[in-house]
């Protein structure tokens, strides 16, 4: 028999580390990011970003834990004068309240202090967008389609090399394989290099958005338009992420898999995969101009 109220206490007290953890991270954000296996995957219970694999994830992070800081202290104060409100000027503790109405410097704070913050938040927030937005050199170009359900891959500078990146179903799951993320063929990049990607979905298909939220990257896949989007990861490993825009039957089967490698594997992946997808290169192909 399942007994509830030890399930309550578990759950109770992971949540209270969860917090804790959360807190812990304002403080450090290193904290959080607690070994190797973690990289590129959620871990259980976890509620916090997954570890950053670019400088763009990192300057995310920062500000996500500036904004913490700002909305912590923000809800803090507004609780505190809340408190005396109700405590010091209800009807038994203050029966004759003041009459004045205007107070021309706490206006004044009120009007300031707000923009003040505001402003401390648009800062790195504008600085983060340019950099998203604004894409630098690449050193290659990949170019990913959304299916249903599945993502296919083109290397436009590596002989375009070209495959579908399909789900492992679970009953088929072997060895150090993840339930839901793991794929047959693996997008494959180099370590330290500025990958650009282009993204779009089939024609005929629906909206779709390719996601590694170790990236920092997120962005929709439309039928008929090419969006635009970079990374340059600088580790290596296995990044995941799922397909984040709600598009129909199999929208939690149509997993994100990145290895990140180095260079010199990386060389070596695309002699291997020239001859390895020659004969299976991906099903829909979409000619775009922009390429
Ligand atoms: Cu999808």
């Amino acid at each position: 028999m399942i007994n509830h109220s030890t399930n309550f206490k578990n759950f109770a007290w992971l949540k209270i580390t969860s917090i804790i953890s959360v807190i812990s991270g304002m403080f450090s954000a290193s904290l959080a990011f607690a070994g190797e296996n973690d990289f590129g995957v959620a871990s259980e219970w976890q509620i916090d970003t997954q570890a950053p694999a670019t400088d763009m994830m990192s300057n995310m992070i920062s500000f996500h834990n500036l904004l913490l800081w700002v909305t912590g202290l923000t809800v803090l104060f507004v609780g505190v004068l809340l408190l005396i409100v109700i405590f010091k000027y209800n009807t038994k503790s203050n029966p004759i309240p003041a009459k004045f109405t205007h107070n021309t410097f706490i206006e004044n704070v009120w009007t300031v202090l707000p923009i003040m913050i505001l402003v401390i938040i648009a800062i790195p927030s504008f600085d983060l967008l340019y950099k998203q937005r604004v894409i630098p050199t690449p050193e290659m170009t990949i170019k990913i389609t959304g299916n249903q359900w599945y993502w296919s891959y083109e290397y436009a500078d590596q002989d375009e090399i070209s495959f579908d990146s399909i789900m492992i179903p679970e009953n088929e799951i072997t060895g150090d394989q993840i339930r839901l993320l793991s794929v047959d063929n693996e997008m494959v990049v180099p370590v330290d290099t500025t990958v650009r990607i282009v993204v779009t979905s089939n024609p005929e298909d629906v909206i779709h958005a390719w996601t590694i939220p170790s990236f920092g990257v997120k962005i929709d896949a439309i039928p008929g338009r090419l969006n635009e989007a970079w990374f340059k990861a600088n580790r290596k490993g296995v990044y995941y992420g799922q397909c984040s825009e709600l598009c129909g039957r199999d929208h939690a089967y149509m997993p994100i898999a990145v290895r990140v490698v180095s260079k010199e594997d990386f060389a070596k992946w695309v002699e291997e995969a020239k001859v390895k997808y020659a004969s299976s290169p991906i099903t829909n192909v979409i000619k775009v101009a922009a390429l």
